[in-house]
């Protein structure tokens, strides 16, 4: 037997709805091989007020490498990357690869309200990584601090900032309309000479930690299971709608988007 496998280089969400234990989750739904390397960890401790715990370089630098050498990488995702630093080395391990498939997910601010990036490490991520994508995945308060303007307010605005973001030099921009007030979950694929608009209906709910973490995550796997990026984009917009429309609560605040949810619900 034989799979496509999968890498994300990623922060672990002790909580379990994003960063790489949503990924892992997510691959499996997509029969993909589902492998990670963890840059740091996330685990808010209200006594200990320490929440964020980064990993040091070497141990980051040896999960990427036995992904590669154990196994092999068919496609593989970015998620949160924190420092300057850790965004250089994996832009350098992924260079020297021959990973195509790259799907970048600038995260920066956690739907709890961590910050997963630091500031002065934006302009690393949007010169050194972004390059290097397949697809850029930025919703729209990212988009606006990797162009250094004002959020998008409208899918007109969303247009603009997708073709904005292209000059980066990723191969496609997808822009999230998740947070966009007003409008259905709309979002903007841009491939450089048209727009895909992609839209559903908007869910309400207030559980939707891990809903962009689950995004890339799908648009990687279906990637690595031979989609184009627009089929894949596509099909991982389902999925997410269906984890977000069926998410979990704990009651206690922001619940988690629901991975299994397209297998485990008719709708
Ligand atoms: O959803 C963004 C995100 C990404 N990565 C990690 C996170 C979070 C949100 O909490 O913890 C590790």
């Amino acid at each position: 037997m034989s799979i496509p496998k999968v890498l994300t280089i990623a922060g672990s969400a002790a909580q379990g709805s994003a960063g790489i234990q949503a990924d892992l989750k997510t691959f499996q739904e997509f029969n993909v091989y589902g492998m990670s390397a963890v840059t740091a960890i996330v685990a808010n401790n209200k006594q200990t007020e320490r929440g964020i715990f980064t990993q040091p370089m070497d141990a980051i630098e040896a999960q990427i490498y036995a992904s590669f050498e154990h196994v092999g990488v068919d496609a593989l995702k970015t998620g949160m990357l924190f420092t300057e630093d850790i965004i250089k080395k994996v832009a350098g391990l992924i260079k020297a690869s021959e990973v195509t498939n790259v799907v970048v997910d600038p995260v920066m601010i956690g739907k709890m309200g961590s910050q997963l990036l630091k500031d002065e490490a934006i302009e690393t991520l949007t010169q050194e990584l972004v390059p290097l994508a397949k697809v850029v995945t930025p919703n729209l308060h990212e988009a606006a601090r990797m162009l250094q303007c004002e959020v998008p307010e409208t899918p007109e605005d969303m247009k603009v900032v997708a073709r904005d973001l292209y000059h980066l030099g990723a191969e496609y921009v997808l822009v999230k309309g998740g947070s966009l007030k007003g409008y259905p979950a709309v979002d903007m694929l841009y491939d450089g000479s048209s727009i895909t608009e992609l839209e559903t209906e908007r869910v309400e709910t207030i559980h939707t930690s891990g809903a962009g973490c689950t995004y890339s995550a799908a648009i990687t796997a279906e990637l690595a299971n031979g989609y184009s990026v627009e089929e894949a984009v596509r099909r991982a917009k389902s999925f997410v709608t269906s984890a977000i429309r069926h998410a979990l609560s704990f009651d206690r605040g922001i619940g988690s988007t629901y991975h299994a949810a397209h297998r485990v619900i008719n709708d």
